[in-house]
C-alpha cells in the first residue's frame, strides 16, 4: 500500500523506474550491441540507420510511470493511448519494464540478450514498427496518424463503467481537426454507466520543426481554451525530476479523488448532471533529459530533439561521447542487476497482472468480445409477391432491425449507432424506439431523443464518430456508423488506418484476438441527390476502400430492403474486417423475396431468371447490374427490351458482393474463372450498371476472359439538383441508353433495330422537356414497375 503523501523514497524509486524507461528508449533507438553499457561504446555498437522518435518519449514515461503509482494506489482498472504514437520506444519500454512484453514476445527476455533483442528489433528489418501498432502490448491507438487519440479513447470508454483511459495528446497533434473536435466527446459520456477519459495534453512546445500553438498562446487562454471544452485543467510544469514527480503524483491523487467524486455523486446520488472532468496539461521540455546541445545548436526543449537528436554516432567521435555520456546519465548500473533484470525494488512498482497497462484485456478487445444477440431477419422482411411491384424503404426497413439489435443488447451494453446527425434522416428512426441519442449538454423543451443514457451517438464530425466507434470496436464491442455517402470521404484516412491495423493485428499478430467488424451504412447515396446536388454526389469511398488489402475489405450493394437485411446481418456477425454497405433510403422497388435475398446474398452475385430471356442459357447480351438505382435501370431497359426486341436473349445478373468480381487468386470471395465465365460468357456483350465510378468494375475484371466486351457505366460526375431519374440520364445509366447500348453493341441487331434506338432517343427527348416544364420526371418513369410486361416466373 502506498502512502496518501508519496514519501521521498517512493519518488526516488519512480525516478528510477523513469530513468530505466528513458534509457530503455535511448537505447532502442541507437544500440545493437552492448546493451548495459557494459564497455565503452564503439561506433559498432550503434544500427547503422537510426530511426525513430525521442523527443516525445521522456514525457510519456514520466506519465507511464505516475499511471503505474495511480493504478497500484487506487487499483485502476486503465489503458494508455498514446496520441503521439511515433514515441513507441516508450511504451515499448515500460511494456517490456512491466514484464507483459515479455508474456506477449517469449524471445525479448528480461535479461542482457533480451534487452539486447529488444533494442535491435525496434525501427529494424524484420523487428518491429517505430510507431505504437498491434504489435505494442496494450495500445489500441496506431497514433502514426496524428489527430484520433482522445476520441479512440472516449470509444474505449463507452459503456466501461470501471475502465479509465488515459489519453496523452500531442500538443502538436492537439492541432490537427479530428483532435480539436474530439474534445466535445466529454458532452456524449454517461458518469453513471460509462468510464472515464483522463486526457493528458503533453505540451512539450514542439513538433517536428515548429513550436505548438497550444504552446505559445497565453497560459490563461490555454486554460479559458480548455475550461471552454469542458475540462478541469490541472497543470505540471517544469524541468527539475524530483519536484516534477512531486507535483505529478499530487497532481494525480487530486485527479483521481476528483473522478471518484463525480462517480460517487452520478452512481451513489443518481445525480444527473455533466461532470467538468479533470485533464491535466503537462509542461515539459521536448526530449527532456536528452542532449542539450549538439553541434553547438539547443537539442533538450526544442523541435531539434524529435527524432534523432544525434544523428552521426558512427561517424563522428563527438557525437558517440554525447550518446554515451546521456545512456550513462541515467546510471544503468543502477537500475538491472547483473543478469540484465530490472531491480527488484523497481519491478515492484508496476502493477500486477492484467492491471499492467500493456496486459489490460480492454485493449486487446477480442478477449472480451461477446457475440451480438441477432433477431430473425424473417421477423422484418418486406412481402415481395411479384419482383418489381411494390415499393420499401431499405433503410427504414433496417432501421426496424437495428432498433431489435440495439433492445436485444440494451443488458450487454454492447452496440451502439454512430453518425453525424443523420440516423433520422438516412431512416433509421425505429432506433429511437428503444433509446435515444447520447447527449450530456443541456436540453431544452422540444428536443428530439437526447438522453445521457441514449446509445445511438450523433455528432457532426465524421472523424469523431469514426474515432469513437474505431474505439469502441477494439475494446471488443460492435458497431454501425451510417453516414451520408459523399461526406465518408472524410475518414478516408482514419479508414486506412483502421484497415492497416486489422490487416496487420489479423495476419502478424498472433495474440491479438479478432474484434468485431467495422460497419459503414452509407445511404442518402449518389443517385438520391437530386434535391442537394453535385456537392453531395460522391459514390468514390468503394474505390478507395477497395485499394485496401482484400483480406480486411469487402463491399455490398445490396439492391433492395431484404438485401439489405440480410447484409447487415452478416456484417454484424463478422470478424476484423471494414465492411461498406450502400443501400438507397427513397421508397424503391423491390425485386427480392427474402428467400431469393438469402439465395443472393451468400452467393454474392448471380443470373435473374426471371428477368433474363436466354432460357437456353446462350444469351445474346448480359445486363449486369450493381446498387439498387442502376438495378432498376437495368430492369426497366429490359422490360423495354421485351417490348421492342422480343427475340433478343438477356441474361440479368446483379452483383451485390462486389469483390466477387476479383479472381479468387486477388480476394477470399473472388469468382474462379470458370464461375465468372459461366455467369459473364466468354464473348457476349456485357453491359454493367454500376453505382459508382465505372473504373472500379474494369480494375476489379480486367484479367477476365470477356474482359474486352465488359461496357461499364456509371457515375460522371454529371450532377445537379435535377428529378432523381434525370441523374441516371445525366450519367447514361438510364434505361433509354442502356437499350440504346444494347442495340449498338449485340453485333445481330444493328440497323435491324435503328428504329428501337430511334424510340429511346425520343424518349430522352420527352424526358428533357417534360422535366423542365413540369420540375418532376415523367409519369410513365416514377409509376414504373417491372410486373406491367411480365408476370413473375419462377426463379
Ligand atoms: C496527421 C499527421 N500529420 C503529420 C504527421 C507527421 N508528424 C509526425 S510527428 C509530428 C509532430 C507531432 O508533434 P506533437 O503532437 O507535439 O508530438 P510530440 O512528438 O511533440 O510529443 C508530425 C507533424 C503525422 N504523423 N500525422
Ligand atoms: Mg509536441
Amino acid at each position: 500500500m502506498i502512502n496518501s503523501q508519496p514519501s521521498q523514497e517512493e519518488l526516488d524509486l519512480m525516478d528510477a523506474y523513469w530513468r530505466a524507461a528513458n534509457y530503455l528508449s535511448v537505447g532502442q533507438v541507437y544500440l545493437l550491441a552492448n546493451p548495459l553499457l557494459r564497455e565503452p561504446l564503439r561506433p559498432e555498437h550503434v544500427k547503422p540507420r537510426l530511426l525513430g522518435h525521442w523527443g516525445t518519449a521522456p514525457g510519456l514515461n514520466f506519465l507511464y510511470v505516475h499511471l503505474n503509482r495511480a493504478i497500484r494506489k487506487y487499483d485502476l482498472n486503465m489503458i494508455f493511448v498514446t496520441g503521439p504514437g511515433h514515441g513507441a520506444p516508450a511504451i515499448v519500454a515500460n511494456t517490456y519494464l512491466e514484464g507483459s512484453y515479455t508474456e506477449f514476445f517469449s524471445a525479448v527476455t528480461q535479461d542482457a540478450e533480451g534487452l539486447q533483442k529488444l533494442f535491435r528489433q525496434f525501427s529494424f528489418p524484420g523487428g518491429i514498427p517505430s510507431h505504437t501498432a498491434p504489435e505494442t502490448p496494450g495500445s489500441i491507438n496506431e497514433g502514426g496518424e496524428l489527430g484520433y487519440s482522445l476520441a479512440h479513447a472516449y470509444g474505449a470508454a463507452f459503456d466501461n463503467p470501471n475502465l479509465i483511459v488515459a489519453c496523452v495528446i500531442g500538443d502538436g497533434e492537439a492541432e490537427t481537426g479530428a483532435l480539436a473536435a474530439a474534445w466535445h466527446s466529454n458532452k456524449f459520456l454517461n458518469p453513471a454507466r460509462d468510464g472515464t477519459v483522463l486526457p493528458i495534453l503533453h505540451l512539450n512546445g514542439y513538433k517536428i520543426a515548429n513550436p505548438t500553438l497550444l504552446a505559445r498562446i497565453e497560459p490563461d487562454e490555454l486554460s479559458s481554451l480548455l475550461r471552454g471544452y469542458g475540462y478541469t485543467p490541472h497543470f505540471v510544469e517544469g524541468s527539475e525530476p524530483a519536484s516534477m514527480h512531486r507535483a505529478m503524483a499530487e497532481t494525480l491523487d487530486k485527479v483521481i479523488s476528483e473522478i471518484v467524486e463525480f462517480h460517487r455523486r452520478a452512481r451513489v446520488e443518481g445525480e444527473s448532471f455533466r461532470p467538468r472532468w479533470p485533464m491535466i496539461v503537462l509542461i515539459t521540455p521536448k526530449g527532456w533529459t536528452g542532449p542539450k546541445e549538439v553541434d553547438g545548436l539547443k537539442t533538450e526543449g526544442t523541435w531539434r530533439s524529435h527524432q534523432v537528436p544525434l544523428a552521426k554516432v558512427r561517424t563522428d567521435p563527438e557525437h558517440l561521447a554525447i550518446l554515451e555520456r546521456w545512456l550513462s546519465s541515467y546510471r544503468p548500473g543502477e537500475l538491472f542487476d547483473d543478469s540484465g533484470k530490472l531491480l527488484p525494488e523497481l519491478a515492484e512498482l508496476a502493477p500486477k497482472g492484467d492491471r499492467r497497462m500493456g496486459a489490460n484485456p480492454h485493449a486487446n478487445g477480442g478477449c472480451l468480445l461477446k457475440e451480438l444477440k441477432l433477431p430473425r431477419v424473417q421477423e422484418y422482411s418486406v412481402d415481395v409477391p411479384t419482383p418489381g411491384t411494390t415499393h420499401a424503404e431499405a433503410t427504414r426497413v433496417l432501421g426496424a432491425y437495428l432498433r431489435d439489435v440495439m433492445r436485444l443488447n440494451t443488458d450487454a451494453r454492447n452496440f451502439r449507432v454512430f453518425g453525424p446527425d443523420e440516423t433520422a434522416s438516412n431512416r433509421l428512426s425505429a432506433l429511437f424506439e428503444v433509446t435515444d441519442r447520447a447527449w450530456d449538454a443541456q436540453r431544452v423543451e422540444g428536443d428530439d431523443h437526447l438522453d445521457p443514457d441514449g446509445r445511438v451517438m450523433e455528432i457532426l464530425s465524421e472523424h469523431t464518430c469514426q474515432g469513437w466507434l474505431e474505439g469502441y470496436l477494439l475494446t471488443g464491442r460492435h458497431g454501425l456508423f451510417s453516414s451520408y455517402e459523399a461526406f465518408i470521404h472524410i475518414v478516408d484516412s482514419m479508414f486506412n488506418q483502421h484497415a492497416k491495423w486489422l490487416d496487420v493485428a489479423s495476419t502478424e499478430v498472433p495474440w491479438r484476438r479478432p474484434i468485431a467488424s467495422l460497419n459503414y451504412l452509407l445511404s442518402s447515396h449518389v443517385w438520391r441527390q437530386d434535391h442537394n446536388g453535385f456537392s453531395h454526389q460522391d459514390p468514390g469511398f468503394i474505390d478507395h476502400v477497395a485499394n485496401k488489402k482484400a483480406e480486411v475489405i469487402r463491399v455490398y450493394l445490396p439492391p433492395d430492403a431484404n438485401s439489405l437485411l440480410v447484409t447487415a446481418d452478416r456484417c454484424l456477425r463478422s470478424r476484423n474486417l471494414v465492411n461498406v454497405v450502400v443501400a438507397g433510403k427513397q421508397p424503391e422497388l423491390q425485386w427480392l423475396s427474402l428467400k431469393d435475398a438469402i439465395h443472393f446474398c451468400d452467393a454474392g452475385i448471380g443470373i435473374w431468371g426471371w428477368a433474363s430471356s436466354d432460357h437456353d442459357g446462350d444469351p445474346d447480351v448480359v445486363m449486369a447490374c450493381a446498387g439498387d438505382v442502376p438495378t432498376l435501370e437495368t430492369l426497366a431497359a429490359v422490360s423495354l427490351l421485351r417490348e421492342h426486341l422480343p427475340e433478343l436473349k438477356v441474361r440479368v445478373v446483379n452483383v451485390i458482393d462486389l469483390m466477387r468480381l476479383q479472381p479468387k487468386e486477388e480476394h477470399p470471395h473472388g469468382l474462379s474463372s470458370a464461375a465468372f465465365d459461366s455467369l459473364f460468357t466468354t464473348n457476349k456483350p456485357i453491359l454493367f450498371n454500376y453505382h459508382g465510378y465505372s473504373w472500379l468494375i474494369h480494375r476489379l475484371t480486367y484479367r477476365r476472359t470477356n474482359h474486352s466486351n465488359l461496357h461499364v457505366r456509371g457515375y460522371k460526375e454529371e450532377g445537379t439538383t435535377t428529378t432523381p431519374f434525370d441523374m441516371a440520364v445525366l450519367n447514361n445509366i438510364d434505361r433509354f441508353q442502356l437499350v440504346m447500348d444494347v442495340v449498338d453493341r449485340v453485333p445481330t441487331l444493328g440497323s435491324r433495330a435503328a428504329t428501337v434506338r430511334q424510340a429511346m432517343q425520343h424518349k430522352l427527348s420527352d424526358h428533357r422537356h417534360y422535366i423542365v416544364e413540369h420540375g418532376e420526371d415523367m409519369p410513365e418513369i416514377r409509376n414504373w414497375k417491372w410486373a406491367t410486361t411480365e408476370q413473375r416466373p419462377k426463379c
